[in-house]
């Protein structure tokens, strides 16, 4: 009730509405009205109440909610199915679970906070509630094994379009999964997969941006930033959310049928401490060396300091 609510002053255009208007158009008593008008106000929505007028909405609040999420998209596929939790374990679990059962392409599930936010290698992510944006994508691809590493690559570069479109904020990759701005994490990216065989069942991409200032815990604070902390104003996740789905969808085709081929160029340009001396650790081996930049199909390259070319596709990078 209280959604539907939120949508008649939504649409409203910050006019009044009566409480009268309100109880007969949904059929529920006018101290229902109120009552529900209450809690609004508890989650941070604003009224001017005046008499014989009735109740109008003052302010826009950051409100995650799917329908307001979905009035907003341009998208045909991508979030036209938006599953929200106020508060959740991991939105990256919980699709695993939705995907399992038959969630369709494109779901995303959304929540304000998470009390156990997965990073990747058994490592957790921060997300205090309303302070970022924690969702993830379920994505039931036509793309084989080989094209799924690129689609980490492909999500950072739709964060950082959104982000420079909406706030004009020049952001780096660091290889594979991290946003980062001057030297600070802003966002990660977390993708897994579960399929047979010879074909991909689903994709889960789990997207973690710091939209709004807090405090990091000791582990994370000099490390971590905020787009909020970037442009001294608050951001708004309604609209971040809106731009990432659609810019996503809309590019998706181009990388379903060509792979990463448009979007390398932009991806080296972004790569942070390309040239630079660094290591390379993943689960097999380490290597120093400077860092090339990434192939057509995703591998990073790094010439060692023995003038080896070494290609691999996952670890982590760190400065030397
Ligand atoms: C990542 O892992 O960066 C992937 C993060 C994915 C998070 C999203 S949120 C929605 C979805 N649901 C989930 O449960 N997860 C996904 P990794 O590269 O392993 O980086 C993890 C490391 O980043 C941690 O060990 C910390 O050092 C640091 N970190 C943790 N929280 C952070 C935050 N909020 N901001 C910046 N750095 C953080």
């Amino acid at each position: 009730m209280r959604e539907k609510i939120k949508e008649i002053f939504l649409e409203s255009n910050n006019q009044f509405i009566s409480g009268e208007d309100i109880s007969k158009r949904l059929d529920i008593s006018r101290t229902a009205v109120w009552k529900q008008i209450e809690k609004l106000k508890e989650e941070g929505y604003q009224f001017e109440a005046v008499r014989k007028k009735g109740y109008r909405l003052l302010n826009n609040p950051d409100d995650l909610s799917p329908k307001i999420i979905i009035n907003k998209l341009k998208t045909n596929w991508l979030g036209q199915n938006i599953i929200y939790y106020k508060e959740i374990e991991s939105t990256q679990k919980e699709s695993h679970e939705l995907a399992k059962r038959y969630f369709t392409n494109g779901t995303v599930v959304i929540a304000d906070r998470q009390t156990n936010g997965k990073g990747r290698l058994g490592r957790t992510w921060h997300s205090e509630k309303g302070k970022g944006l924690w969702f993830s994508i379920i994505l039931r691809p036509e793309f084989g094994y080989q094209q799924a590493p690129l689609i980490t690559l492909y999500t950072s570069i739709m964060i950082i379009r959104t982000l420079e479109k909406l706030y004009k904020i020049g952001l780096n990759i660091k290889w594979p999964n991290d946003i980062y701005y001057d030297n600070k994490k802003i966002a990660g990216i977390l993708t897994e997969l579960h399929g047979e065989q010879d074909k991909i069942d689903y994709l889960i991409i789990g997207i973690g941006i710091n939209t709004h200032i807090t405090e990091y815990p000791i582990a994370i604070k000099d490390k971590a930033t905020s787009i909020e902390s970037i442009i001294k104003e608050e951001p708004n996740r309604v609209q971040i959310i809106t731009k990432l789905l659609d810019e996503f969808e809309q590019n998706f085709n181009n990388f379903n049928d060509t792979g990463f081929d448009s979007f390398y160029d932009e991806y080296n340009k972004a790569l942070l401490w390309k040239d630079k001396r660094v290591t390379i650790r993943n689960l097999s081996n380490t290597y120093d060396g400077q860092l090339v930049g990434i192939d057509h199909n995703g591998y990073l390259c790094i010439r060692t300091d023995t003038d080896n070319s070494v290609k691999v596709i996952s670890g982590d990078i760190e400065f030397l």
